[in-house]
Parts: C-alpha cells; sequence; structure tokens
C-alpha cells in the first residue's frame, strides 16, 4: 500500500478552501493507502500566535478532521509537536536548504511581505514541511494548488540528500484535487480564500452558523453583468462561486449555468447558501459531540505513538548518513 502524508496548521477555523482542496480528498484516499494526516502546530507558530488560542485551534482541527470523515482505524491522526523527529529533521534538511531557494518562496515573500519582523521559521518553514513528509517516505501528498511550488522544493532536498549522503528518501508526488485546487477569498477573488484573513467576510469557516453563510455569501464580490457564468479571467467572483457551487451540489458548471439562464446572482447565491448550509450541517453537529470527547485525547495519542515509531526510524537512518552523534 502506497503511503500519504498531509498537513495543515492550526491556524484559524478550516475554511471551505481547506475542506475543498485537502479535506475532502483525505477522506476519500484513506481507503486505499497508509494515511499519516498531521495538524502542523510547529508550522503555525512561525507566524505570532496566542497560546490559548493555539492550544484551542490545535483540539478544534483534531476534531474537524474527525467530524469531516477521517477514520482513526484506517489513518494516523497526530499533532506534529508530539513526534520529535519533526523538528529533529527540520534542522537537518534547513542545513542542506540554500537561502537563497527559500527566500524564493511565494508563501514566504506574501507572508513576510510588509511585515515589520519576519521570524526565521517563517523562512525555514518548508524544509520542516519537506521534514515531515520524508519521515514517512511518502508516495503521495495531496495538497491544494498553494503548496506546489514547496513540495518542489522537498523532492530537490530529497534528492540532493538521496546523493549527498545515503538513498533513504521516496521522492514524493503532489496530488492536486480535480476542482476546488484554488477556492478564491469571497472578498477579493483574486486572492486565495485563507483561514487566517483578517477579513472574516473573505471565508466561510466550516463552524460558521448558518446566517453568517447566508451573510457572506450574499456579500461575496462579483461584477455588475448578472450572468451566471464561468469565466475565471473576466468574472473572477462569480466563477470562484460556481466552483463551491458544483463542488458542494456535485453537478457539472455547465448544467449550473444553465439551470441559472435569464436569473440574477441573487437567486444563485440564495440556493448557494442553501446547499453549503446543508454540506456543513452533519460536519458541524459531529463536531460539537467530538469536541469535549475524551475519545479525541485516546485518538490522538494512539496517533502520536504510531507516527513516533515510523519517524524515530528514518531520523536515526537520516543522522547515520549523515555521521552524527554514534550511530
Ligand atoms: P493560513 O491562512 O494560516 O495560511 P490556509 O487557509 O492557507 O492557512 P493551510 O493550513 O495552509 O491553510 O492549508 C491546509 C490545506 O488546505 C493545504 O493542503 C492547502 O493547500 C489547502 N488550501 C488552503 N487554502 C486553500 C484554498 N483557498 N483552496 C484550496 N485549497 C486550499
Ligand atoms: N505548508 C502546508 C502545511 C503543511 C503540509 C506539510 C502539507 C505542513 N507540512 C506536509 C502537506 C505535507 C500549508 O501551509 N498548507
Amino acid at each position: 500500500m502506497k503511503t500519504i502524508f498531509s498537513g495543515v496548521q492550526p491556524s484559524g477555523t478550516l475554511t471551505i478552501g481547506n475542506y475543498i482542496g485537502a479535506l475532502k480528498q483525505f477522506v476519500e484516499l484513506q481507503h486505499d493507502y497508509n494515511c499519516y494526516f498531521c495538524i502542523v502546530d510547529q508550522h503555525a507558530i512561525t507566524v505570532p500566535q496566542d497560546p490559548k488560542e493555539l492550544k484551542q485551534n490545535i483540539r478544534s482541527l483534531a476534531a474537524l478532521y474527525l467530524a469531516v470523515g477521517i477514520d482513526p482505524n484506517k489513518a494516523t491522526l497526530f499533532i506534529q509537536s508530539e513526534v520529535p523527529a519533526h523538528a529533529q529533521a527540520g534542522w537537518i534538511l534547513q542545513c542542506i536548504s540554500y537561502i537563497g531557494e527559500l527566500e524564493r518562496m511565494t508563501q514566504f515573500k506574501d507572508k513576510s511581505a510588509g511585515k515589520e519582523a519576519v521570524s526565521a521559521g517563517l523562512l525555514t518553514y518548508p524544509p520542516l514541511m519537506a521534514g515531515d513528509i520524508l519521515l514517512y517516505n511518502a508516495d503521495l501528498v495531496p495538497v491544494g494548488e498553494d503548496q506546489k511550488q514547496h513540495l518542489e522544493l522537498t523532492r530537490d532536498l530529497a534528492e540532493r540528500f538521496n546523493k549527498k549522503y545515503a538513498n533513504i528518501f521516496t521522492i514524493p508526488d503532489i496530488q492536486l484535487p480535480k476542482v476546488g485546487a484554488r477556492i478564491m477569498s469571497l472578498q477579493d477573488p483574486t486572492k486565495k480564500m485563507s483561514k487566517s484573513d483578517a477579513n472574516k467576510k473573505a471565508f466561510i469557516s466550516l463552524l460558521d452558523e448558518p446566517k453568517q453563510i447566508e451573510k457572506k455569501i450574499k456579500s461575496a464580490v462579483t461584477d455588475s453583468e448578472g450572468v451566471v457564468k464561468y469565466d475565471k479571467e473576466n468574472k473572477p467572483g462569480i466563477s470562484n462561486l460556481l466552483s463551491i457551487y458544483s463542488i458542494f451540489s456535485g453537478k457539472s458548471v455547465e448544467t449550473i449555468e444553465k439551470e441559472y439562464e435569464g436569473k440574477g446572482y441573487g437567486a444563485f447565491k440564495g440556493d448557494l447558501a442553501e446547499i453549503v448550509i446543508n454540506e456543513l450541517k452533519p460536519i458541524q453537529d459531529r463536531y460539537d459531540e467530538l469536541m469535549d470527547s475524551p475519545e479525541l485525547d485516546a485518538i490522538l495519542d494512539r496517533g502520536a505513538e504510531k507516527a513516533n515509531e515510523v519517524a524515530s526510524q528514518t531520523i536515526k537512518k537520516m543522522e547515520k548518513a549523515m555521521g552524527l552523534g554514534r550511530h
């Protein structure tokens, strides 16, 4: 069975962008692959986090992974900081990364732009991510489009290590979702929807109340043409809403365009809100049950144990290959 690894940062409540671009795929893939799904809290602290909020976000993300349908008997769900090999591998891989290649990462450029203080961790984030993936010898990494560049760097670092020290890493492939690899902000459809966006109207979180969802969709930025038609270049707002509609309803974009011929954006947005609310309702119910249950801790304990077993073996091999310690 091939191995899959993916991670999500506990940097806020998951958005429908995360759900469509990442978690929805995870649920399907867990049946056919040996899956590791990680709550990458060490990645989250590359930007300032309030400790109380971070703690809450970690637990909430774990509950959401399960609420959308991750089965802990099939997949390993764990918290990154509970498996020390991640930080260890991150350090080693930083030492074979070049500052120039890290500075070229668009996520680094975006997240550091205009900031007075930028942490060194924000720059060295990609080798930590490479470590996450390589520790488990993952064959496939399901992520949204925004992670493509990081995945390419991961492959480069794995090849570099394999060539220079010992051939221990599998070179991972990226797996992008067929549709919805990049869900856009509802307020600025040229920017990706992001759970840490300061403007809460820009995203729909998986835990938003029906009223909030309706309001956010109704106030989503569109155009003045009034025609429900997919045209990413000229109508990015409506095209984004059409993608969301199509994914949640299972209907093709063409079918939806036909259904709304001659009708305005009002009817389209109203129906879309109802579809999103209905899709999220069972997830929210299950989330409420899980959040305060001891079951959640037991699952995370088991996950960390299993991940530790695998990752500690790989880190030993890495250290030995490099001549570290007394292996
Ligand atoms: P942050 O705002 O803190 O950077 P984020 O919303 O970008 O967070 P991540 O934790 O970085 O989310 O990403 C989790 C997963 O969701 C990744 O696989 C990422 O590619 C995917 N993803 C994030 N945003 C989108 C989006 N707008 N459309 C599709 N997939 C997305
Ligand atoms: N960088 C990713 C989160 C992430 C990840 C990973 C994804 C950290 N480690 C390993 C896949 C595999 C992000 O910001 N979405």
